[in-house]
């Protein structure tokens, strides 16, 4: 007899539970009670190719639940991708298994994204699905129209990001986003009862989301609801009445079959009542038949595919090839070089914010996989430049999305964007707000996505806005996180070769700080060479023997180079190091690193923030000039005399130092 549907959610559940109690860790209820719903999306609608996972034109799946990501690893090798085998499911959550508790993302796996902090991963899906509206809108809809689909959890709909990410996709209308709710009813500490009493379909409704419920242990109903997804004129939300642990006779419906094992005995109780005779891990060879059937449909919806992509124009699938290969024009270099040149005939003295718009207006032309948008600020952080269409309900036609005041869904949308593959998406806002996005740019470094976070008024130096607007601990904060580079650039040029760098760099994100006060133009020479891709370098000195080392970023720069001529007047030889970029500095060999910073001479770091971190550049003999408190609402002149930010201080410090 033929595998029927019952064995295929079987071997879903049975997989997960096995893998969970082999491991003595992980979350087996959510695979046992969204097995039925996976089962029906991946038989009969997804669209997926285990042969060739990166496939452009692939439905995306996104688990946003990534506790259970125990439902994916047995998905994905029952269905036949090579990058999970038996023995990874049984190595589940064991080092370097690709069986990771929350694995986030894996490229060329079928990991798309599942993530551990509940919420993002619907954030990533409407990423995902925009850029899927984008991409069609460039190439045609018979190259790109996917469906985004998506496993959400009640943990996922009480954080803020699915508010923030559900209300933006309303409004943009993105019809190709599926999300099946995995409404249980139970989390970590019992019922939801205990902190929910939301009406979700009025919920979802007033978002201008299409709502369904079904139960979601009924092939039928789950498949007419999906087949009725697949024609809405908006987001689908699918609620999936579910039992959480289905199949266990002790811990169904509770919250003890939430995120740990079941426990040998009551595993072997669900072997009886579900009639799974099969020891741990083993799956008939019919069943894996059947759901390998299934995998290899994508070799035809590939195929297919490939038919009508081959008769497109050389220069559209060159295009294609490129965005997704994440390569830059061929004249990209070019532009670089021209614009720099102009940048230091011109020698304008503008706020780095200002800068960057130039080199966005600059660039954007060249780049039309440049996603830009701000959460409100677009004015204030300069993200919107002449060139910029903005994206509307049902248009796509754009470049730029007013994401509105929803600063942690424009950072989790713009992870799911490059995690679609195609685009390069960019957001602004104040660089205060990391505050409110925080979780989603850590994602982007530990997914090691090429996202562009422009961050501008980037200190006090904001002025009368005051203290609730001035970072401080933000630049340090943003330096302790692995696999980012915090850029914070001087003047007009360095912010060219800032945005050079982000662009080029595949596997990070990019934090761009901007001033949103004037600063002048510090680069004393012209050359092809990215200085600001040596992190810090030097800029200018008095004799080459200097004394003192000043080492300053941004706006701090102009300080540095006042307090070397003041030095000067004094006697005392001095020299002034740019650090744009500490984590690019920090790579250099140390012979640079020693000579940039000049070895024998006293230290002194200079930054309009937090000074936690720059000891690392100034000796126990040095001193770092910053801020130990919070700001001051005034104009930004006499706050950085508040705080002894001048060069005057500059120069007594130094002469201290040194006991002249
Ligand atoms: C941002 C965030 N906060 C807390 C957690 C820890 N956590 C993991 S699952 C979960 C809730 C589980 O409830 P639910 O989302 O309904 O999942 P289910 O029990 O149905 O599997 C929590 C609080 C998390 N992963 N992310």
């Amino acid at each position: 007899m033929s595998p029927d549907f019952k064995d295929l959610t079987n071997a879903v559940r049975f997989l997960s539970i096995d893998a969970v109690q082999k491991a003595k860790s992980g979350h087996p209820g959510m695979p046992m009670g969204m097995a039925d719903v996976a089962t029906v999306l991946f038989k009969y609608y997804l669209r997926f190719s285990p042969k060739n996972p990166s496939w452009i034109n692939r439905d995306r799946f996104v688990l946003s639940a990534g506790h259970g990501s125990m439902l994916l690893y047995s998905l994905l090798y029952l269905t036949g991708y090579k990058s999970i085998s038996i023995k990874d499911i049984q190595n589940f959550r064991q080092l370097n298994s690709i069986c990771a508790g929350h694995p986030e993302y894996e490229k060329n796996t079928g990991i798309e994204t599942t993530t551990g902090p509940l919420g993002q991963g619907l954030s990533n899906a409407v990423g995902m699905a925009i850029a899927e509206e984008i991409m069609k809108k460039k190439f045609g809809s018979s190259v790109i129209n996917h469906k985004t689909y998506v496993i959400a959890s009640d943990g996922d709909f009480m954080e803020g990001i699915s508010h923030e990410v559900m209300s933006l996709a309303g409004h943009l209308k993105l019809k190709n986003l599926i999300v099946f709710f995995d409404n249980n009813k139970i989390s970590i500490d019992g019922s939801t009862n205990l902190s929910v009493s939301d009406n979700y379909k009025k919920r979802f409704e007033s978002y201008g989301w299409s709502f369904q419920e079904v139960n979601g242990h009924n092939e039928k109903q789950i498949f007419n609801a999906i087949k009725k997804s697949l024609n809405s004129k908006k987001p689908n939300l699918i609620s999936c009445k579910t039992i959480i642990g289905y199949g266990s006779p002790n811990k169904s419906g509770k919250a003890s079959s939430h995120g740990a094992p079941l426990g040998e005995e009551e595993v072997e109780l669900v072997r009886k009542k579900l009639k799974w005779n099969h020891k741990p891990f083993e799956i008939p060879k019919e069943i894996i038949k059947e759901w390998r059937k299934i995998g290899e449909k994508g070799v035809g919806y590939e195929k297919k595919w490939n038919n009508i992509f081959n008769k497109k124009s050389s220069k559209m699938k060159e295009e294609i090839s490129r965005i997704i290969n994440n390569k830059l024009p061929n004249n990209f270099n070019k532009i670089i070089e021209d614009q720099k040149k102009k940048l230091f005939e011109e020698k304008s003295s503008i706020a780095s914010r200002q800068s960057s718009a130039n080199v966005l207006e600059t660039i954007t032309k060249s780049l039309p996989e440049l996603i830009g948008g701000s959460a409100d600020l677009s004015g204030s952080n300069n993200t919107k430049t002449k060139h910029s269409v903005i994206i509307k309900p049902s248009n796509f036609t754009g470049n730029y999305i007013h994401y509105g005041v929803r600063e942690h869904g424009m950072a989790g949308i713009m992870n799911g964007m490059a995690l679609h593959g195609g685009i390069i998406p960019y957001g602004g806002t104040f660089l205060i707000f990391l505050d409110y996005c925080k979780p989603s740019l850590r994602l982007s470094a530990l997914m090691g996505l090429k996202v562009i976070y422009i961050f501008s008024h980037d200190s006090i130096g904001l002025g009368e806005d005051g203290p609730t607007h001035q970072p401080i601990e933000h630049l340090a904060h943003l330096r302790a996180i692995p696999n980012l580079n915090v850029f914070r650039p001087a003047d007009t040029i360095e912010t060219l070769e800032c945005w050079e760098i982000a662009l080029k760099s595949s596997t990070n994100p990019s934090v761009i700080a901007l001033s949103r006060q004037k600063i002048p133009f510090v680069t004393e020479t012209l050359t092809n060479k990215n200085m600001s891709a040596l992190g810090g370098y030097e800029l200018k000195k008095t004799n080459s023997n200097p004394e003192i080392t000043l080492i300053a970023s941004g706006s701090e720069v102009e300080i540095a180079i006042d307090a070397l001529n003041k030095l000067k007047q004094n006697n005392i030889n001095s020299k002034v190091v740019s650090m744009p970029c500490q984590e690019l500095f920090d790579k250099q060999p140390r012979e640079y690193r020693e000579k940039v910073i000049e070895k024998n001479s006293k230290k002194i770091s200079i930054e309009a923030s937090s000074i936690f971190g720059w000891e690392k550049y100034v000796d126990s003999d040095g001193t770092s000039l910053g801020l130990k408190s919070f700001g001051k609402s005034a104009p930004y002149k006499s706050i950085y005399e508040n705080f002894n930010l001048t060069s005057d201080s500059v120069v007594m410090i130094a002469k201290k130092i040194l006991g002249k």
